[in-house]
């Protein structure tokens, strides 16, 4: 193991909510089991290695601020993607994280080649192949990043170019290899360039076309080689491109429909995503679990005054515990986890920041299954939504919902039994009460 994180020199600890230990655990206690599974094993938490490895603290508006020895422009690049690597699993074992995942360009550099850039992430992924075993840290997900490149300026798979939907292809097919090499649990897809800046140059239709094919080709490859992960799309409203062809969950899944996927692909929903897209981080978690397309999640948040992805570690307890809610009314995660996609803010320079961006949002997190647990565990929620649909249970509700009735049956029905239905109470405010409630009790 490297001393990069030198700072922190036993692996974090749960001390429970009265410690004010910054390097230790308030809320995760990974073994405490909650409903059945223990903590661990209900958040399936995962550091993202390019936010916490592989950027350099940039923004749009300015250079990076990390002193990272792996950022050293004199370095063979070989050599510093192995440096970058030791500091990231010394990283992944000392916080606990059971999960890491990554982009192939995160870890391996792109070489002058395309053999020479497979080369260099083979070497790689031998390299994680004996960290892996070394720390006991597995991989939520790898996928390709075929958004930076300026040959995909235009788009990957949604690119004018057929040569560029070659190369995104065959980039795809080489990352697919490597994540089922190491044991991937999912395979992620995030359209960053996939969508339009302009639609007076853009044929939409082709478009579509192309990234359907596109998805087609990687079930198709995935099932050839039996790599037996979840894949997963990732909506995201815009940003990079001014519309992004997968917005939100509900258009992934009409989309998905259209192309013979529903069955094939599910969603990993990012939370400031959904905030982007003008959702609440809860209702994309309830549009995929509705369809059947529910994955995975990126957990992080935005800036309510910045309107790029920010990225910052998730810290609400109230916006996650209705997320997670939504997620063990689903069953809980499959194949998926609770995947970190967040990052430091500039400033925040020091590497122990690190820790306590993570640290902050795993108690978060942990906090919020403890919420939703007993919000589940309490049903109050459940029975008052049962109590507010149970007339559809009802002979009438059974009927018209079983299509033996007519919109002329229903007109004689209302004439005939002069019908006046009075509104009754949503219990709106009465049930914020009872989130707030319950996220003051647990412990
Ligand atoms: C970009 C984003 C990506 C994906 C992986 O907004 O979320 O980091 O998660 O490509
Ligand atoms: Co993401």
């Amino acid at each position: 193991m490297t001393d990069f994180f030198h700072d922190v020199s036993t692996p974090v600890a749960y001390e429970g909510p009265d410690s004010d230990n910054p390097f230790a655990f308030r809320w995760y206690d990974k073994d405490r089991i909650v409903m059945g599974k223990s903590m661990e094993e209900q958040l399936r938490m995962s550091v993202c290695y390019w936010h916490s490895f592989a950027w350099p603290g940039s923004d749009i508006f300015g250079a990076g601020t990390f002193d990272r020895p792996w950022f050293d422009p004199t370095m063979d690049p070989m050599d510093a993607a192995h440096l970058k690597m030791d500091a990231a699993f010394e990283f992944f074992e000392k916080l606990g994280t059971p999960f890491f995942s990554f982009h192939d360009r995160d870890i391996a550099p792109e070489g002058a080649t395309f053999a020479e850039s497979c080369s260099n992430l083979d070497t790689m992924i031998d390299y994680a192949e004996s960290k892996m075993a070394d720390t006991g840290v597995q991989l939520l997900w790898g996928t390709a990043q075929a958004f930076f490149q300026p040959r995909y300026a235009a788009g990957a798979a949604t690119n004018p170019n057929p040569d560029v939907f070659a190369y995104a292809a065959a980039q795809v097919k080489h990352c697919l290899d490597a994540t089922k090499r190491l044991g991937g649990q999912n395979y992620v897809l995030w359209g960053g360039r996939e969508g339009y800046e302009m639609l007076l140059n853009t044929n939409m239709a082709h478009e579509l076309d192309q990234l359907g094919r596109f998805l087609n080709l990687v079930v198709e490859y995935k099932n050839e080689i039996g790599f037996d992960g979840t894949i997963l799309i990732e909506p995201k409203p815009q940003e990079p491109t001014k519309h992004q062809y997968d917005y939100d969950s509900a258009t992934v899944y009409g989309f998905l429909q259209h192309y013979g996927l529903e069955n094939d692909i599910k969603v990993n929903i990012e939370v400031n995503h959904a905030t982007l897209a003008g959702h609440d981080f809860n209702h994309e978690i309830k549009q995929a679990v509705t369809n059947g397309i529910f994955g995975s999640v990126d957990a992080n948040r935005g800036d309510d005054r910045l309107g790029w992805d920010t990225d910052q570690f998730p810290n609400s307890v109230e916006q996650m515990s209705l997320g997670v809610y939504e997620i063990l009314l689903g069953g809980g995660f499959t194949t998926g986890g609770f995947m970190f996609d967040t990052k430091l803010r500039r400033q925040s320079l020091h590497p122990t920041d690190l820790f306590h961006g993570h640290i902050g949002a795993m108690d978060t997190m942990a906090r919020s299954l403890l919420v939703a647990a007993a919000l589940i565990e309490d049903g109050e929620l459940a029975a008052l939504v049962d109590e507010r649909y149970s007339r559809w249970g009802a002979d009438k509700g059974q009927r018209i919902l079983a299509g033996e009735v007519s919109l002329a049956d229903l007109h004689a029905d209302v004439l005939a039994n002069n019908i006046n239905p009075t509104p009754v109470s949503g219990q709106q405010e009465m049930i914020e009460n009872i989130v707030n409630r319950t996220i003051e009790r647990v412990r």
